[in-house]
């Protein structure tokens, strides 16, 4: 018996101090499953919307929760179609896509809880032991997660010839440390971003320098491949009325961003470059990866917001190789699986990614198996990033 009795909504507390939206809920032989919706700072234009917390919670008690009890917990399309007809739009603005993730979260844990399965199987996964999803690790940041340091958003470590998961959580974590210890070489003080990345008060030129030293430094040590890779988050670089990147006092037209970003791959052989250009450009997107997709990552977040008609139509003209999959972006896993469906089947990596505002909520680690997704961004150090590292290390220690 895996009819759901009890959804519970309640406001808690995100890793910004702002509230977010709490989900439990409860199925007639007592499983269990609870999820907690994370916000984005850099949100992408054509996001599913993210109400204020107590108006999500009002509006989805009096229009979801009374068609979701009576459901099977277990069948995650229901639950999620369900929650698509309780808000009647397109893009989850009369319940929030807050209240929709968090409870299409805790119904899918509560599938697994009455069946005594791991999310990730629940979802239809396997841990594949060579085949594990490659973290992608903040280890220095601005932009809007933090004031006063780069103007790209996060510079990842990408330990992409790590052996195992844990080699690779702790080498991001090694390059994190190691950021500090050039940048106290250097005399440079820094305080941490939103996701625990460094924030220091240095051009962008030089915080390649530093992740690249950082970066040799850590691969000599562990003695496998690591890279680094970038979120540009040009959406929020990218001025309309002057039709150019904006980098203070430097601006940059769009084919000047273009070679800037073609040249930076080959300069640093970048593994992954996030949204290296504005969210509506898809044919700049589509000049980049003719350039250089062949020897790096191009992933569409903004540009894609985990939305298959957006992802469409990129994949028609080009215009990225890779995906990154935020379930909040789009409002429901069942959202997030599809846009992965559509993204393996055209050929496309698919990064399954946390948010800057976060909880310990482990969903995308189990998430990031399920769909067998080449890699997962959430972050490197910091309570609410490693609750997704750690899980993703017991994970494949198989001790969920
Ligand atoms: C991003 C994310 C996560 P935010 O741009 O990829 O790193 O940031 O959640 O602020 O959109
Ligand atoms: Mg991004």
């Amino acid at each position: 018996m895996t009819r759901i009795t009890t959804v519970s909504l309640r406001r808690v507390l995100d890793s910004r101090g702002n509230p977010t939206v709490e989900a439990d809920v409860l199925t007639e032989s007592g499983g269990f499953g609870r999820g907690a919706a994370p916000s984005g700072a850099s949100t992408g234009e054509f996001e599913a919307i993210e109400l204020p917390a107590s108006e999500s919670i009002a509006a989805a008690r009096e229009h979801a929760v009374p068609r979701l009890e009576g459901l099977f917990a277990g069948d995650q399309r229901s639950v999620d179609a369900a929650l698509r007809a309780a808000d009647g739009t397109e893009d989850f603005s009369a319940i929030g896509a807050n209240s929709a993730v968090a409870i299409s979260m805790a119904a899918a844990k509560a599938g697994a809880d009455v069946v005594g399965a791991p999310l990730y199987q629940h979802l239809g996964g396997a841990f594949r032991g060579e085949n594990f999803p490659i973290p992608l690790g903040n280890v220095v940041g601005g932009g809007e997660h933090a004031t006063e340091a780069t103007y790209i958003q996060e510079f990842l470590a990408a330990p992409i010839g790590a052996p195992s998961v844990e080699a690779a959580v702790f080498a991001n974590a090694a390059v994190h440390a190691a950021v500090a210890d050039v940048l106290d070489e250097r005399g440079v003080p820094a305080a941490k971003g939103d996701e625990g990345a460094w924030a220091p008060p240095i051009s962008d030129a030089e915080a390649f320098e530093v992740v690249a030293e950082a970066v040799d430094r850590v691969e000599d040590d562990v003695g496998f491949e690591v890279r680094f890779g970038l979120d540009v988050a040009a959406a929020e670089l990218y001025d309309e009325d002057a039709d150019a990147y904006v980098y203070g006092e430097e601006t940059r037209s769009t084919a000047e961003q273009i070679e800037y970003v073609a040249d930076l791959v080959d300069e640093y052989d970048l593994a992954y470059v996030e949204d290296p250009l504005d969210e509506n450009d898809y044919v700049a997107f589509a000049e980049l990866t003719e350039r250089v997709g062949d020897r790096t990552l191009i992933c569409g977040d903004d540009l894609f917001v985990t939305n298959v008609e957006r992802l469409r139509e990129g994949i028609d003209v080009g215009a990225a190789n890779s995906i990154l999959i935020k379930p909040n972006q789009i409002g429901t896993l069942s959202d997030a699986f599809d846009a992965v469906e559509l993204a393996t089947r055209n050929g496309y990596e698919s990064v399954i990614s946390h948010r800057s505002g976060e909880t310990e909520d482990t969903t995308i680690a189990h998430l990031a198996v399920a769909t067998d997704a080449s890699y997962i961004k959430t972050g490197t150090v910091g309570g609410e990033r490693t609750a997704k590292l750690n899980e993703l290390i017991r994970i494949a220690d198989d001790a969920v």
